[in-house]
């Protein structure tokens, strides 16, 4: 993987027909001990945090602007992108609070990042705190930042096979939202087959069918942040 953002110490397999050699998890480790830290401070200020996970425009923003303003509970939010803080305005405009974490050349949210946000933002006890993470489907999935939940969307404009083709980040994930269902009529996207792809990588996570501009499913989307099971 790159070289700019840490995750090129984390497992690396590298296979040429003899050989799987596994590289040391040193980064990772460090990363995991800061998450426990950050998922205390949650727990203790009792806030749900999601980690919302996904490629390039699949939707996250769209999704939390229309999502603030519907949910009914207290939301603050953490954005995250190489650069710009147009994310953070497009939070602010709904008004929850909201801090912006730019990571540069990195390409992921890490739980040092987190920290520092946590503390900057001090969501309020008893709210929902969406991170919207860097759009990317690989190294965020290899980074827990205290999160109590993970959500990762994919849009029917992405093509097939994106579960097999990035298992990490489907396998790790609470729940899969397909975004822009209302453009199904225009694009060749198979739902069953997208369906089948993310069993065999997850047999357990939600799979919701939205669309963040026209408010398909948003109703199933509210219920499942709302659902008891999130204590
Ligand atoms: N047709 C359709 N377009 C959508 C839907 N959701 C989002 N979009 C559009 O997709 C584009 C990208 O949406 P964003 O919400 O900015 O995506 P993002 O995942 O936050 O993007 P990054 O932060 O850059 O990773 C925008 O033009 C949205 O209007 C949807 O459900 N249907
Ligand atoms: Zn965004
Ligand atoms: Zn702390
Ligand atoms: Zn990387």
């Amino acid at each position: 993987m790159c070289d700019t953002c840490g995750c090129s110490d984390s497992a690396v397999r590298i296979t040429d027909h003899t050989h799987t050699v596994v590289m040391e998890q040193d980064i990772l480790a460090k990363n995991d001990e800061l998450a426990e830290h950050n998922r205390a401070h949650l727990r203790a200020s009792d806030v749900f945090a999601i980690n919302l996970m996904s490629s390039p425009g699949a939707g996250k923003t769209t999704l939390l602007e229309r999502t603030i303003r519907a949910l009914g509970v207290p939301c603050a939010v953490i954005e995250g992108d190489q650069e710009t803080l147009l994310d953070a305005e497009r939070i602010k405009a709904t008004g929850a609070p909201v801090v912006q974490i730019n990571t540069g050349a990195g390409c992921h949210l890490d739980a040092a990042m987190l920290h520092r946000a946590l503390h900057a933002l001090a969501p309020a006890r008893g709210s929902t705190l969406f991170i919207e993470n860097v759009g990317n489907l690989v190294c965020p999935a290899l980074f827990d930042l205290g999160e109590a939940a993970r959500v990762v969307i994919l849009s029917v404009t992405e093509g097939p096979g994106k579960p097999v083709k990035y298992p990490h980040m489907f396998a790790a994930t609470d729940l899969v939202l397909l975004n822009k269902v209302d453009l199904l009529p225009y694009v060749d996207f198979d739902v069953a087959e997208f369906e089948r792809d993310v069993r065999r990588v997850n047999p357990s996570a939600a799979l919701l069918q939205v669309s963040a501009t026209r408010g398909d499913g948003l109703t199933d989307w509210y219920d499942w942040l709302r659902r008891p099971a999130r204590s």
